[in-house]
């Protein structure tokens, strides 16, 4: 395998929004970033993602991209960006954007002017498709509720939206908007950017009969998504994107693909992969629900076991994936993997320290670094995101009574990791002086950065010696390109693999349960790398992890 520079790096994603507030509007900013880029370098940070933070009506965070070539006022300017850029070179950091490429604004001057000539070119920057009997030209159901066709107006047209009606689909078969698309990318690359996180990317590809699948819901409509699971020739569309941009620049990818068969994977991620790499997103699934949040099945540790361990040795074969908890449209990992007994430091180490040290590159979200947990929310009311409003109202239409409905939101909602960065104890988790944009979590005295720094056994400390072990000379080899070997997969609550390199063999070994676990010892230890119990004695036949407890060690191979 030929080695690439970002094989070996951590990366960690902020939500520009709810990171850091310096001018007291409530909202995040680029300056807020800047000030913070010495704690995510000594944290062990080496490539930041920013969540979009591009001009942007908000509709969907940013999500809803009107300008791709400037700054959204709310979060600063050019020179700020500018200046993020050279900061972080000077720490030897990277910055990666999003790209979000398969829908704009409806607020893009593409939209508006195709909207203006529905009959001229910008309309095929987008789908403009005719209705079918009065009705949209198929029974697509949005990501966020609702038909995926809005009516053009003053037309007897559609255009075509698979998330909201201010998010229309570009169009990725018509090449000039494809050449568009390529300058702007390539613009960032020139001006220094290391890469790009890409969002929705299995979207591009669409079937261009839109045919109408069964319904699978109340409301008669069919998720669009069915369109995009049965379409070929994504990969034409994908290689050419690569070709055109990122390879010239050996810019880092890291795709948001969902739903991927073993048998792409290569395509995708291997050593001429479409991508650097791709997230997994396989534990995150697991909570789908049929219909919604309102009927997400709870996640079991050894349904949860089981799907990291395959994910891991199917994707080593090929190459890498990235690796998380948690994200910007997540629950907190600590409160969606850890069962309530292990919600506190030692359950987060524990998940932590199984997740970063697996194959593949480790993204840390804002916030996961100090163990911030779902927020308790107390009404609908009290949510920003689109995708929670909408479920709460598809739990309601199922039946569910408000409280239930508030319930399933509050353990799915995208809000719970857009809830503001806790710094400190101060008002609003010393996030802003203003009014947050999003309520602080309650729990910020007890959970916040200021707070860690000081305490040697905290979460915070503990992840800055995680990172320092994955990259420490001695192991950084081994945490890269070890193989991973799945270990006591017959034990009702032990997480174990081992990390194997040429002749290094490390042991990561967790008990999720509630009572002691014991296995016996497979090879002999020579020495703890890593206890988030303080331990210091090597264990010799057998290994008895009391609950919540994690262990890395290396054995004599
Ligand atoms: O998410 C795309 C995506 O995966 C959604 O279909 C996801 O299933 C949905 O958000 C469930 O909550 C990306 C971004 O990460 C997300 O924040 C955006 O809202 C979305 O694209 C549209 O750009
Ligand atoms: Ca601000």
């Amino acid at each position: 395998m030929n080695k690439k520079w970002w094989h070996d790096k951590v990366a960690y994603q902020i939500y520009p929004k709810s990171f850091l507030d310096t001018n007291g509007d409530g909202i995040g900013d680029l300056k807020g970033i800047i000030s913070k880029l010495d704690y995510l370098k000594e944290l062990g940070i080496d490539i930041i993602w920013l969540s979009p933070i591009y001009k942007s009506p908000f509709i969907d965070q940013g999500y809803d991209i009107s300008d791709y070539y400037s700054i959204a006022k709310e979060f600063g300017t050019m020179e700020d960006f500018d200046e993020l850029l050279s900061e972080a070179k000077k720490r030897n950091m990277y910055i990666i954007m999003d790209l979000v490429i398969n829908h704009c604004s409806d607020q893009h001057e593409w939209f508006r002017k195709a909207l203006a000539d529905p009959d001229g070119e910008y309309a095929d920057y987008f789908y403009f498709r005719e209705g079918k009997n009065g009705n949209p030209p198929s029974n697509y159901r949005s990501y966020f509720g609702g038909s995926c066709w809005e009516p053009v107006p003053g037309t007897d047209k559609y255009y075509l939206h698979m998330f909201a009606k201010e998010q229309p689909d570009l169009n990725w078969e018509n090449p000039i908007l494809r050449q568009k698309l390529f300058d702007m990318v390539n613009w960032w690359l020139e001006k220094g950017l290391a890469g790009f996180r890409i969002d929705a990317i299995m979207n591009i590809k669409k079937d261009l009969d839109f045919p109408d699948f069964g319904p699978d819901g109340p409301d008669g409509l069919s998720g669009c998504w069915r369109m995009i699971e049965s379409v070929d020739g994504i990969g034409e569309l994908l290689d050419d994107l690569k070709k055109n941009t990122f390879e010239k620049y050996e810019a880092f990818t890291v795709a948001e693909a969902f739903n991927l068969n073993k048998s792409e994977l290569n395509k995708f991620i291997g050593e001429n992969g479409y991508f650097s790499t791709i997230f997994d997103f396989s534990a995150q699934c697991l909570s789908d629900g049929k219909h919604g949040w309102y009927d997400s099945p709870d996640i079991t540790f050894k349904k949860w076991r089981e799907t990291i361990i395959n994910s891991q040795l199917d994707v080593q074969k090929v190459g890498f994936e990235a690796n998380i908890i948690e994200n910007h449209d997540e629950p907190r990992g600590v409160s969606r993997f850890l069962p309530e007994y292990a919600r506190n430091a030692d359950g987060t180490k524990m998940l932590g320290t199984i997740s970063v040290l697996l194959r593949g590159i480790p993204f840390i979200y804002q916030g996961q670094e100090i163990g911030m947990q779902n927020a308790i929310w107390k009404s609908v009311d009290e949510f920003n995101d689109i995708n929670t409003i909408d479920q709460y109202y598809i739990a309601r239409k199922a039946g569910l009574n408000d409280t239930d409905a508030l319930a399933a939101c509050s353990k799915m909602s995208r809000d719970n990791a857009r809830t503001p960065m806790q710094w400190d104890s101060s008002k609003n988790a010393g996030f802003t002086n203003g009014t947050p944009w999003l309520k602080v979590n309650s729990n910020y005295k007890l959970i916040n950065v200021d707070t860690q720094e000081k305490d040697s056994d905290s979460v915070l400390n503990y992840y800055k010696k995680l990172l320092s072990v994955r990259k420490s000379d001695e192991y950084i080899e081994t945490f890269t390109y070890g193989e991973f070997i799945p270990a006591y997969e017959n034990t009702e609550t032990v997480m174990a693999y081992y990390r194997v390199f040429n002749n290094k063999r490390i042991l990561v070994i967790a008990n999720f349960g509630k009572d002691t676990a014991t296995v016996p010892v497979e090879y002999s230890f020579k020495h703890i790398i890593l206890s988030n119990k303080g331990r210091s004695s090597l264990p010799t036949t057998s290994i008895s992890l009391e609950s919540c407890e994690v262990l890395v060690l290396e054995c004599d191979n």
